[in-house]
This record gives C-alpha cells, sequence and structure tokens, in this order.
C-alpha cells in the first residue's frame, strides 16, 4: 500500500469512529489531514452532516472553504469536541513531534481546546521513541529577534543541533502563520524527560511553542502497509 492510501484509510476511520453531527471540529495541518477534511465533506453530503470547523493554519483554513465546510473559531466556541491532525512521529506513549509543516502553534492551540486530540498518520510516524524515524528535528517556534541565542542555550543545555528552518521558495527563513521563525532541533538524545524538557523550553523567554504534544493526543491511527489500521491509546 502506498503512503497516501495509508494515510487516507487513517483519516477515513478516523473521522468516521470520531465525527458526529452537531461536531464542533479542530482541523490539523500537513497532507493527511486532507484525506479527513474530503471524508467530512463526503459525510456532509451523503449523510447531512452538521459540523462546524476550527482551522490550525493558512492552510487547513484554504482547505476547509475549498471543501464549503462551515468555519467557526475558538472565541465563538472555546470548546471543541475534536481536533483530528496528523503527525510527524508518535512514539508508544502517545507523545508527538508535530511541526513538521510550519504550524504547531495554531494546531497546540486547537487541540489544547479539544475534548480529543485524534492522531491521523501512515506507518512511517509510529516509532517507539521520538526520534526513531524522523530526522528533521523537533520544531521549536520562536520570535525572530532572538533565535540565536535559543538556539545556543538549546544546545549548551541539552545537546544536538538547532537549526534555522530555511525557506525554499523564497530567500531566507521559513515564517511562520504568526510571523515567527522555526528552529529545528536535531541529533537530540533519545531518553529525554520529555515533560520535563517541554516545560522547561516554554518557560524561555522567546520559545513561543514547541513541537512535543506531551501527553495531549487521545488516539493514534495509523494506515498500515498491508492495508489494515493500527489504533494506539
Ligand atoms: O506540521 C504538522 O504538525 C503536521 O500535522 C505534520 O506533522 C503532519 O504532516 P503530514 O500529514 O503531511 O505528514
Amino acid at each position: 500500500m502506498s503512503l497516501q492510501e495509508a494515510k487516507k484509510i487513517a483519516a477515513r476511520q478516523a473521522v468516521d469512529e470520531h465525527v458526529q453531527s452537531g461536531n464542533l471540529v479542530g482541523i490539523g495541518s500537513g497532507s493527511t489531514v486532507i484525506f479527513a477534511v474530503e471524508r467530512l465533506a463526503e459525510r456532509v453530503k451523503k449523510e447531512d452532516l452538521k459540523v462546524q470547523c476550527v482551522p490550525t493554519s493558512f492552510q487547513a483554513r484554504e482547505l476547509v472553504i475549498k471543501h464549503q465546510l462551515p468555519l467557526t473559531d475558538l472565541n465563538i466556541n472555546p470548546l471543541l469536541d475534536v481536533c483530528i491532525d496528523g503527525a510527524d512521529e508518535v512514539d508508544s506513549n502517545l507523545n508527538l513531534i508535530k511541526g513538521g509543516g510550519g504550524c504547531l502553534l495554531q494546531e497546540k492551540i486547537v487541540a489544547s481546546c479539544s475534548k480529543k486530540l485524534i492522531i491521523i498518520a501512515d506507518y512511517t510516524k509510529n516509532s517507539s521513541k521520538l526520534g526513531d524515524q524522523y530526522k528533521k528535528g523537533i520544531p521549536i517556534e520562536v520570535s525572530p529577534m532572538v533565535y540565536v541565542p535559543i538556539q545556543k542555550k538549546i544546545e549548551r543545555l541539552y545537546g544536538g543541533k538547532v537549526e534555522l528552518r530555511m525557506a525554499v521558495m523564497k530567500a531566507g527563513p521559513v515564517i511562520t502563520d504568526n510571523g515567527n521563525f522555526i528552529l529545528d532541533w536535531k541529533e537530540f538524545n533519545q531518553d529525554h524527560d520529555w515533560k520535563k524538557i517541554n516545560t522547561d523550553l516554554l518557560l524561555t523567554p522567546g520559545i513561543v511553542e514547541t513541537g512535543l504534544f506531551i501527553g495531549m493526543a487521545t488516539k493514534a491511527y495509523f494506515g498500515l502497509k498491508d492495508g489494515s489500521i493500527k489504533k494506539q491509546e
């Protein structure tokens, strides 16, 4: 089974099992969530499903609009029934690395305002430890004015290598939807206490958010190579 197919079966199963009519739904960012939104739109047509969606990025908002799903926001609906999102890696404790797409701040905000965070992914995201398979680093969103001191501090205190994420189709760094930079923390020690590390990082002035989603996910759906679906909770 291709990666795309694996993403698709995971996304469709998660939407069918976790979205009921009348639900307020957080819509994550990335490629896997596209299949989830397509399934939502299908169900709206087939079942007259009533949902309102809160996007987690410019990309997610455009996706919701493309599929003519109703938009809302957290100030109108401060508590969502479910948030469905992808991940860059999921460990055996259901801790996540997210932010490969640079949308981690709004993703974490929306997830934190949802009763459930349902992760959808292909089999390449299913690891026992963070860093087993995902080598692009833990994304950390930072204020542009202080990215170098933060880079140096993380390397000094925790080891590894911290790189400013550079844009591909634009000279200079990636600028997030929130006007910040992204640092990618690579070659980190995989045996860190991620809850402590995450707390320490978030106490650092200038760090806006991390791509460490610790103890936030309710359940993960992985599309496997053989066409089956692995559920982890
Ligand atoms: O940037 C993000 O957090 C995305 O959700 C990412 O982790 C998953 O992207 P994918 O569905 O394209 O693999």
